[in-house]
């Protein structure tokens, strides 16, 4: 059965994300297919992407596969991920990217939201930034891509806590660009994404590259570096990680000491 399924119309492509049965998890499989889709979406010129879910469920995505995550000892979010290469698919992908939401958003989907360019949002909306959950060390290009888009302050209780935000508040700080009744979801993110293929496609294409570019033009040194990657390693060789996915995958609650 197909992950995914895609639609193109009036210049829009449309990827939906269809596992349900495992919660739209971003299994390899299900981004290698996204990013699959992304591509030839690239090589068919569409001017606006929606990224959204096949059902109207309570999960939008559950977020990385958990079974998929490595053993302690071995880094869990590397450069040459699928997720990791699908997010940088997507902000480099030449028009913009508007994720259509309902339902729960967690752990890696809520990076997978936010490197979308717009992001159009129903009240059954929440975001679970679940590293700490589990232990996992987070990478410095997933963290800037928080910050670059959101409040520090906002950024470092997410990473913290690991709780659901609610969509009111995710709209007041910046997470969502319009928050819509369900029943006017896709009506408005349609009449958004026929907005944008109207207007110049070279010029949204400049745009997006240059805010990309300069929203990421931070400097660090090969020594800070090392320094960031270290930290991380740390934490992906200790007993946190371990313990943070058994706990996930025996269903109960992780007991990292106190
Ligand atoms: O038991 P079966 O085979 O039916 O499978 C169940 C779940 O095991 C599976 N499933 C997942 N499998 C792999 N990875 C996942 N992230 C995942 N989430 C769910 O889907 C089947 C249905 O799940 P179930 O029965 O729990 O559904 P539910 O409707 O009662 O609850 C939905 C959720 C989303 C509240 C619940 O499934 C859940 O809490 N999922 C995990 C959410 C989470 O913590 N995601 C973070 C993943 S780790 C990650 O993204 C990064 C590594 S990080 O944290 O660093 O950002």
């Amino acid at each position: 059965m197909p992950l995914i399924r895609t639609e193109i119309a009036d210049s829009i492509g449309t990827l939906f994300l269809d596992h349900y049965a495992k919660r739209n998890a971003l299994s390899r499989e299900l981004v290698e297919d996204v990013h699959a889709a992304v591509d030839q979406f690239r090589k068919e010129r569409v001017r606006a992407v929606v990224l959204r879910s096949a059902t109207n469920e309570k999960v939008w995505s559950a977020g990385h596969d958990v079974d998929e995550l490595p053993k302690a000892g071995i880094d869990p979010l590397p450069y040459g991920d699928p997720l990791e290469r699908l997010l940088r698919a997507i902000k480099t992908y030449p028009a913009p990217v508007i994720a259509m939401l309902h339902g729960s958003v967690w752990g890696g989907a809520c990076e997978l939201v936010i490197a979308c360019d717009i992001v159009m949002a129903d009240e059954t909306v929440t975001f679970a930034i679940t590293p700490a959950k589990l232990g996992v060390p987070y990478n410095a290009a997933g963290f800037l891509n928080f910050i670059s888009r959101l409040p520090l302050t906002v950024v470092k209780e997410m990473f913290f806590t690991a709780d659901p935000m609610p969509a009111e508040r995710a709209l007041r700080v910046g997470i969502i660009n319009h928050l819509v009744p369900a029943a006017e979801l896709e009506a408005r993110t349609y009449a958004m994404a026929r907005t944008i293929a109207k207007r110049s496609p070279s010029a949204i294409s400049a745009y997006k590259e240059a805010i990309r570019v300069l929203s990421e033009a931070v400097a660090i040194n090969p020594d800070t570096y090392e320094y960031l990657h270290g930290l991380r390693r740390e934490v992906y060789f200790g007993p946190d990680y371990r313990e943070g996915i058994a706990a996930f995958r025996e269903k109960r609650e992780p007991d990292f000491g106190r």
